[in-house]
């Protein structure tokens, strides 16, 4: 029989000393901030904040109430219910160290597919000051072709038609931000936490969309009344593992059926634009800016097309997770040098961050061996996140003359890899990206044209059109079909 402790509100008392909790009174808490998207980045990130905060000062109208729309987030409703919506985030330090920590900020859970009225209703409550969301960066409904809301999708088009009983976010916050002006509240901040460039700006334009087709009056309401800040959000969180829930376990007796593993590393960037106020997280270390736009495309273009770098050819090559790359020393020269030649000349100086500096905290956090950061992971939705990641690096250096060729070798790598879903020993890699098929249709036309999978125009722009990108391109294609050991171009493109 097992003598562990379940992770309850009751429980906590019994907790070992070592591992840290909340010390606030949890039962005062009231949500001011409703999310939606509850995974493992919201929890290591903006509930770590919040949790922080509650720990040092008496904000207790600053709770938060996850909301999941999606019959995936089941799960995780469960687990929180059951575990009065604490969890423990595990946060591993490079030289081996492990710190935990109770999370006691999010105090309630809502299943919006099984009652949609009862989380339009908590949005529209009058303590909701903020609705913060993590729905990844595929989540914005964004047509790719006319950067405009993506009116194809059938859920957008039932929530057009079905106002009170929505399905999709846009949804929610147009039925939410109606029962606010037709009740008289004032209208709460909507506040983008995905890792997209101006995520503020980008969420505002699809909500403004999709409201003009339902009910333009509302739109010209939301329009005037409701703030989106625009965040640059860090902090590297693998996806949860046996391991994690065993070590609780092992360790301490502690059973907690879904904690967040993470980095100590976290940063979070935003600008002080705010409906309705807003709780004092730069007390617990974030930075508030009036434009956001250097940290984030700092960040972007660095620390994430790092990982896609990384994780796109250590996927072909056989490597399983970044920290494996990064103690490659060919992996890690690649990555050193795509960002000093290619992503930093394409920035602008960040105030108070020494580029340098920067990149040699990547490298470190990249390396963290305690960090089983699988490919997989990064590789996944590689459609969503390579045209924001890597093409602005791409374009920006076929505008200005600068090299593009270690940028081409990830491009003709992810062909490679979606053509073939397999590694160079043929082992096969899964591809979990809304674009697969298409993506595997392009990638397959290669042997009749070289230039298919660059065709993608919702992915590479006009890039197939650029004879620069192009010769530099194909050579890279002709190689790694010929063999997939994609070592051997790094190594003929480092060495130049
Ligand atoms: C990763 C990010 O998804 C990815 O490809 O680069 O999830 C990354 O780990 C986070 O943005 C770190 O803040």
């Amino acid at each position: 029989m097992s003598r562990s402790i379940p992770l309850t509100q009751q429980n906590l008392a019994r907790l070992p000393d070592e591992i840290a909790r909340p010390e606030y009174d949890r039962s005062r808490l009231q949500a001011g901030i409703v999310h939606i998207g509850v995974g493992g980045f919201f929890r290591s990130h903006e509930a770590c904040y919040t949790d922080g905060l509650l720990q040092g000062e008496n904000a207790y109208e600053w709770g938060i109430c996850g909301v999941g729309l999606r019959e995936a987030d089941r799960k995780m409703a469960a687990v929180l219910e059951k575990q009065d919506y604490l969890y423990t985030l595990i946060v591993k330090r490079p030289d081996g160290g492990i710190e935990n920590r109770v999370i006691g900020s999010v105090m309630d859970f809502l299943l919006g597919c099984d009652d949609p009225q009862a989380a339009v209703d908590r949005m529209a409550g009058p303590a909701t000051r903020i609705v913060s969301m993590t729905i990844t960066e595929g989540g914005y409904n964004v047509d790719p072709d006319t950067g405009e809301f993506d009116f194809s999708n059938p859920d957008a088009m039932h929530d057009v038609d079905h106002p009170v009983q929505p399905r999709t976010v846009f949804g929610y916050l147009t039925a939410a931000l109606r029962k606010r002006r037709d009740a008289g509240l004032p209208a709460f901040t909507v506040q983008s936490c995905d890792n997209i460039q101006h995520n503020g700006d980008l969420t505002r334009k699809m909500v403004l969309g999709f409201a003009r087709r339902q009910d333009p009056e509302l739109a010209t309401w939301i329009e005037s009344e409701v703030c989106f800040p625009n965040a640059m959000v860090d902090r590297i969180t693998p996806v949860t593992t046996d391991a994690d829930i065993q070590y609780l376990n092992e360790e301490f007796g502690l059973q907690d059926e879904w904690p967040v593993t993470c980095e100590p590393f976290c940063q979070w960037v935003v600008e002080d634009r705010f409906s309705n106020g807003r709780p004092r997280w730069e007390t617990v270390g974030a930075q508030f800016v009036p434009d956001v736009t250097p940290y984030e495309t700092m960040k972007l273009r660095l620390l994430n097309a790092g990982h896609s770098v990384l994780g796109l050819l250590g996927s072909i090559y056989g490597h399983a997770t970044i920290a494996e790359c990064v103690s490659d020393s060919l992996f890690a020269t690649y990555l050193r040098q795509f960002m000093d030649v290619e992503a930093t000349p394409t920035l602008e100086a960040v105030e108070g961050i020494d580029l340098n500096t920067y990149k040699d905290g990547l490298i470190e956090r990249f390396g963290n061996p305690n960090i089983q950061d699988d490919l997989s992971r990064i590789c996944l939705e590689s459609s969503s996140k390579l045209p924001v990641f890597l093409i602005p690096t791409v374009e920006a250096n076929l505008r200005s003359g600068g090299s593009v060729r270690y940028a081409a070798l990830v491009i003709a790598t992810w062909c490679l890899y979606s053509d073939k879903h397999a590694d160079r020993y043929g082992r096969p890699l899964v591809v979990v990206d809304g674009m697969k098929d298409a993506l595997h249709a392009a990638a397959a036309g290669t042997r009749h044209d070289k230039l298919s999978f660059l065709k993608l125009k919702s992915v590479f722009r006009d890039l197939a059109e650029n004879e620069r990108f192009v010769d530099e391109y194909v050579p890279m294609i002709d190689q790694i079909y010929a063999n997939p050991d994609v070592s051997i171009p790094m190594r003929r493109i480092t060495a130049t």
